[in-house]
């Protein structure tokens, strides 16, 4: 039917009116958008059923477990993997229906905070589109990350709704459905065989899958993403049932909005369970189902555990290889370490996980024995190696102080523990995992960041997307290394002429969304300078907004001050429970005010604030940018993802030598990128001398001095919002060395507007050396690698 236009058509025009007993005239969007995507689903079914059955032939499965999944839109992306975006989007025309206006329809999938939920998508986007066997499992929340509504400069959380139209790429299964035990307690039976566990008294939540399809580019594969929906289960008894339905879905009703530190509730423990009983039993069962051996589970089945959220699945496993399959210790023991591969995202010690013993062992008492085994185990291993050592053993131990350390069972249960970028996985070796490192070297390895070209590039960027394949051919579609062929344009004055032109049109849609949004008027041919990510002090959204205020100051004081057009945009959530965080959202809004509505920077200098920043707006944001601000404080950032999708975008990154910052410095050269500031080694040296005097930099500079007496003097505010930040930066002693950085990145920006400005030749060569660098960043290298030195598929 998607090879026929007359067919086409008239299938759709026919199952609009008979899903909706409306007039094909009458139909509205949102109809259509249901009506298309539905005939989309269908169309690969086939294909989905073929890819499973190759599958059940034998390969090696993949299983990545994620409690975050944030996919965006899928109707669009769908349509390009599957080659048939040109076509429909003509043969939608046809009938008077945009395209585009059906694909505004969708709802994001926002199930994931940021980078890490992003790259899971990435991911399973590179998986499929390679013809490689690995599939998503994660958790069904019915309401995805939250609506961000600004009002009045501070930022406001709406839930969020994706399901309430029903989602249309998702099969629900009920028949394969699986109980999750919580509570109760654990009988001891001493039998002649050796002792037997059994958890009795349990509460049982019964798991549901919803399986979407993931749509390889090509069409050739479709790998399944499985997330998981909690509902009551038959299984547990009829008291209180009230409570019990409450509790019950109360599981994946939201996703935590936090993507920083841990407030202790019961149901994030309770999620991450969830999530990897009902994975890894359905798991096993479609392993066992196919007839394979478990004694030879590892060869067949990779389980990835992203960051430590889905770390219990280790005892998971243990328990169901123990007391329901009668292994011995050592047998489980043998099979799980070489099993599992964790990736670690973040040395900030505020999101390691600890989950207290009081928590944990009420909630699952067989799981909080098998975790003891292990710890003993352990720590009877490192006894072994350094006989006598007690604090390194102490140090090492899973559970020690009254709490499980999940990091510690994510090493000692995995046969490989990798880091994001070349730097952080140098932190994680050296410092932050360096017992780990020095007991078993081996395990650790790196594994660069990627993201997929075809959404980052392809899907968000069709007009790049074009001029591109027609200069060096569209084999970058596929593989998105060959964007290297790029490189000698960098000389070619017509081409550079066109990409040029590319940009401002992307400008311009931007703009034009802006003045819909904020109703701010932008210039396209100002710098459109561009920081979107999530909100964290270490992220220095607040080094970005005191240079504005900075450069405010500067014009003011000086009218000569001569400065090239800039239009600021921000993108950012805070967690709702983040107040620092929050007040620096309201800080942007407050120099925005100020800057936008003095003449004597009207039109100079321009501050938006795009509120509810999510992949669909990401899409549109990433390809106009000039200027990719990833400035935070060196050895902080693990990777970031975002510096890439700009990069392949031709903006051109104002960084700090931190997370894969550094590896786009290898690919651009020295001379198309501005880096500044602190190095790494340099931030954790002050950090070990507990930071360095922020005050002197106060003392000594006027333009900082200025700069941040406004935030307390009333130039801003007159109720003291900001006092806050003030004391973070002078009282507290400037944690994140956004003082110390200042003048370092003043002067980048300082190079940057001029070069922008005065030399536009040069700006779009860098552009040029940006994109045809950002070849590498395609999350398909970075799959490859996983697949070869991780999984071994
Ligand atoms: C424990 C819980 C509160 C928690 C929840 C979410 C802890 C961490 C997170 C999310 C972390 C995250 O998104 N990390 C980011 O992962 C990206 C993908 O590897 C990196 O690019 C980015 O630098 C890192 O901050």
């Amino acid at each position: 039917m998607f090879s026929d236009k007359k067919a086409f058509q008239e299938s759709f025009k026919k199952r609009l009116e008979q899903s909706y007993s409306i007039s094909f005239q009458d139909s509205t969007r949102a109809q259509q958008f249901v009506t298309l995507s539905n005939m989309v689903r269908e169309h690969i079914s086939s294909e989905w059923i073929e890819t499973n059955e190759r599958y059940r032939k034998g390969n090696k499965q993949v299983y990545y477990l994620s409690i975050e999944f944030l996919l965006g839109r899928l109707l669009g992306q769908n349509l390009i993997n599957l080659g048939l975006y040109e076509t429909i989007d003509e043969w939608m025309k046809e009938l008077n229906i945009p395209l585009d206006e059906l694909e505004e329809i969708e709802p994001d999938a926002a199930l994931g905070n940021g980078g890490l939920g992003r790259l899971a998508a990435c991911f399973l986007d590179s998986l499929a589109s390679l013809n490689l066997p690995g599939h998503g499992c994660g958790i069904r929340y019915k309401h995805g990350l939250f609506e961000q509504k600004m009002v009045d400069g501070f930022q406001m959380e709406l839930p969020e709704n994706w399901l309430s139209y029903g989602y249309v790429w998702e099969v629900r299964k009920s028949d394969l459905s699986v109980d999750v035990p919580f509570w109760g307690s654990v009988d001891v039976i001493e039998r002649e065989e050796g002792t037997k566990f059994r958890h009795v008294d349990a509460e049982y939540v019964r798991a549901v899958p919803h399986d979407m399809p993931v749509v390889g580019y090509g069409g050739e594969t479709i790998n399944t993403l499985r997330l998981w929906s909690a509902e009551m289960s038959t299984m547990t008894p009829m008291h209180d049932v009230l409570k019990y339905k409450r509790e019950t879905e109360a599981i994946s009703e939201f996703l935590y909005p936090d993507d920083s530190n841990d407030d202790g509730k019961i149901l994030r423990l309770k999620q991450q369970y969830f999530l990897v009983s009902a994975s890894i039993r359905s798991i096993l069962r479609r392993y066992l189902s196919n007839g394979g051996q478990l004694k030879d589970l590892h060869e067949h089945v990779a389980i990835h555990i992203n960051d430590t959220h889905p770390v219990l699945a280790i005892p998971e496993l243990m328990r169901l290889l123990l007391d329901e399959y009668q292994l011995s210790w050592d047998e489980a023991w043998f099979i799980t370490e070489r099993t599992f591969a964790y990736t670690n995202h973040t040395t900030l010690s505020e999101a390691l996980e600890r989950w207290p013993i009081r928590i944990f062992k009420p909630l699952l008492p067989r799981i909080f024995m098998i975790v003891e085994e292990i710890n003993e185990r352990f720590c009877k291993s490192l006894w072994e190696e350094y006989p006598g050592d007690w604090d390194r053993i102490e140090k090492m131990a899973i559970v020690a102080n009254g709490e499980v350390r999940m990091a510690h069972l994510a090493i000692a249960g995995s046969h490989s523990v990798n880091g994001v970028a070349w730097l952080h996985t140098e932190i994680l070796k050296n410092r932050e995992m360096n017992d780990f490192y020095q007991f078993q070297p081996k395990k650790f390895n790196n594994k660069t960041n990627g993201i997929t070209h075809r959404r980052w590039l392809l899907k968000a960027n069709p007009e790049l997307t074009a001029l591109l394949t027609d200069t060096i051919g569209d084999g970058f579609h596929k593989d998105a290394a060959e964007l290297s062929k790029l490189a000698p344009y960098a000389n070619d004055s017509a081409f550079l002429e066109k990409l040029w032109d590319v940009k401002t049109k992307r400008k311009e849609i931007l703009a034009k969304r802006i003045f819909d949004q904020n109703g701010i008027k932008v210039d396209p041919s100002s710098i459109f300078d561009v920081q979107v990510k999530r909100l964290h002090a270490y992220k220095r959204q607040l080094l970005n907004v005191l240079h504005i205020l900075a450069l405010y100051n500067k014009i003011k004081a000086d009218s000569s001050y001569e400065i090239a057009p800039r239009t600021f945009i921000f993108g950012a959530k805070a967690s709702p429970g983040y107040f620092y965080a929050k007040r620096i959202i309201k800080l942007i809004h407050s120099v925005a005010d100020l800057v936008n509505n003095d003449p004597a920077t009207k039109g100079i200098l321009t501050v938006v604030f795009m509120e509810n920043y999510r992949v669909s707006l990401a899409e549109d944001i990433i390809p106009a940018a000039d200027i990719s601000e990833q400035i935070s404080t060196a050895s902080k950032e693990a990777s970031g993802t975002g510096n890439m999708k700009f990069m392949m975008n031709g903006a051109i990154t104002m960084g700090t030598l931190d997370g894969a910052n550094v590896e786009i410095l290898e690919q651009t050269g020295p001379d198309n990128i501005f880096i500044f500031g602190l190095k790494a080694e340099e931030v954790m040296a002050y950090d070990k001398e507990g930071g360095y005097r922020s005050m002197d930099y106060y003392h000594h500079d006027p333009l900082i001095r200025r700069t941040l007496d406004q935030l307390v003097d009333g130039t801003l505010d007159d109720k003291g919002l900001f006092g806050i930040i003030y004391d973070s930066l002078l009282g507290e002693n400037d944690q994140y060395f956004v003082l110390k950085d200042f003048e370092s990145y003043r002067k980048a920006q300082e190079t940057a507007g001029r070069i922008y400005a005065e030399d536009p030749e040069s700006w779009r060569k860098m552009m040029v050396h940006n994109i045809s660098g950002s070849g590498i960043f395609s999350s398909d290298r970075t799959i490859k690698e996983y697949a070869t030195d991780i999984w071994n598929i």
